[in-house]
């Protein structure tokens, strides 16, 4: 055995016990090139559909029925662009750049979550994306806030709170609807027909079609299969539809004494893989509209480079940790001011 042979046995024999025993993997860990390159493919599609699923919920923005309810909209995509940021971070620590990410998403090399690729055709659609959509990526993402990977881990934690809250507000305004006037009331079942089976969707192909769930579940990247978890989002949300007063389109839905968990209908995986290969009803307007909005924040990317290479030179003038970085914007302004004046 080589000198580098027994190296990388040492490691490969330390990343196992690691797993072994439940431990975080952290950024400069020894990591299997392959854990490495499974990690990024997931992460980075996971931080793009969060950008990416700003734009069918900012559709509505401008038209919110009341302020509370577009001050509540805004917060909540905002939130969603902070997860996307978080996300593109804890990738980041894997060695790979944010430019190289976007670039790859922007020329269809990289994937987003297949429900982003659905329209939002009325104001109910906000509540279903609420209810359906963040209450599948809750149910996803808790157990992620156990992945092995340190970074995506603690980044979950977070972000599932932040879920949490954007699934309340969903619920609640697909019940001021339901409760609401007769037309209200239709305009929010129609959203939860159209919603219902892509969301089941999100939780990906069945565990036989899934390529990456054995090896995921063995890295505890992935704690439960794609079905476990939409047979748990399934249990869940069927006494949830009761109490909004709404009906989930599924003839075929009944509770199993047996198995203890509801039955549901058969998905259409036609849909689903038709969508992911980028046949869906909007994948082309997200994906013009991302690269739209990329172009059009360049200047902001230039600025924050100068911004940055000022500081690092130590210039006189140049904005200092003091001023500039002490979060309040105000006094960095304040120093930029007097620094050209
Ligand atoms: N859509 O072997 P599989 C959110 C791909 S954001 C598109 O089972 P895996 C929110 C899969 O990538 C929600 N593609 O894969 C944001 C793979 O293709 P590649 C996003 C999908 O990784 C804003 C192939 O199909 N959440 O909630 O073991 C507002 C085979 O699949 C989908 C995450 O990303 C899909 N639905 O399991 C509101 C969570 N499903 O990579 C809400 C993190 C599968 O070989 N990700 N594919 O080209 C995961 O948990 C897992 O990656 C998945 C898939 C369960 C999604």
């Amino acid at each position: 055995m080589t000198a580098g042979t027994a190296a990388a046995s040492t490691h490969q024999a330390r990343f196992d016990a690691a797993m072994a025993a439940d431990e975080r993997i952290e950024p400069r860990d020894w990591m299997p090139d392959d854990y490495r390159a499974s990690l990024v493919r997931q992460m980075a599609q996971h931080a793009h559909s969060e950008i990416i699923g700003m734009q069918p919920e900012a559709n509505w923005i401008t038209r919110a029925p009341s302020l509370r309810r577009k001050a509540i909209l805004m917060a909540k995509v905002q939130d969603e662009a902070g997860h996307g940021l978080y996300l593109y971070s804890a990738t980041e620590t894997l060695g790979v750049g944010r430019d190289e990410l976007l670039d790859k998403l922007h020329s269809g090399r990289q994937k987003y979550s297949s429900i982003f690729n659905y329209p939002t055709l009325t104001w109910a659609d906000v509540g279903a994306i609420g209810w359906l959509v963040d209450g599948a990526a809750i149910t996803n993402q808790v157990p992620l806030c156990r992945c092995s990977y340190g970074p995506y881990a603690r980044a979950m934690v977070r972000i599932c709170k932040e879920e949490s809250f954007h699934q309340r507000q969903g619920y609640e305004l697909l019940l001021a609807l339901s409760q609401g006037t007769p037309a209200q009331h239709e305009m929010a079942q129609d959203a939860v027909d159209r919603w219902w089976w892509p969301s089941l969707m999100m939780f990906g192909p069945p565990d036989d079609a899934s390529a990456h769930s054995a090896q995921s579940m063995a890295w505890k990247i992935k704690r439960h299969s794609n079905d476990e978890l939409r047979q748990r989002f399934v249990d869940i949300c069927v006494p949830q539809a009761e109490a909004l007063g709404l009906t989930l389109p599924d003839p075929d839905l009944r509770w199993n004494e047996e198995r203890g968990h509801h039955d549901f209908g058969a998905i259409d995986w036609d849909e689903f893989w038709q969508v992911l290969k980028g046949n869906g009803p909007c994948n082309e307007q997200r994906i013009t509209q991302r690269r739209k909005a990329h172009e059009d924040g360049a200047w902001v990317r230039e600025a924050a480079a100068a911004h940055a290479a000022k500081r690092a030179s130590g210039r006189p003038g140049a904005p200092h940790e003091s001023t500039a970085s002490d979060g309040s914007g105000r006094e960095s302004d304040e120093a930029q001011v007097e620094a050209t004046a």
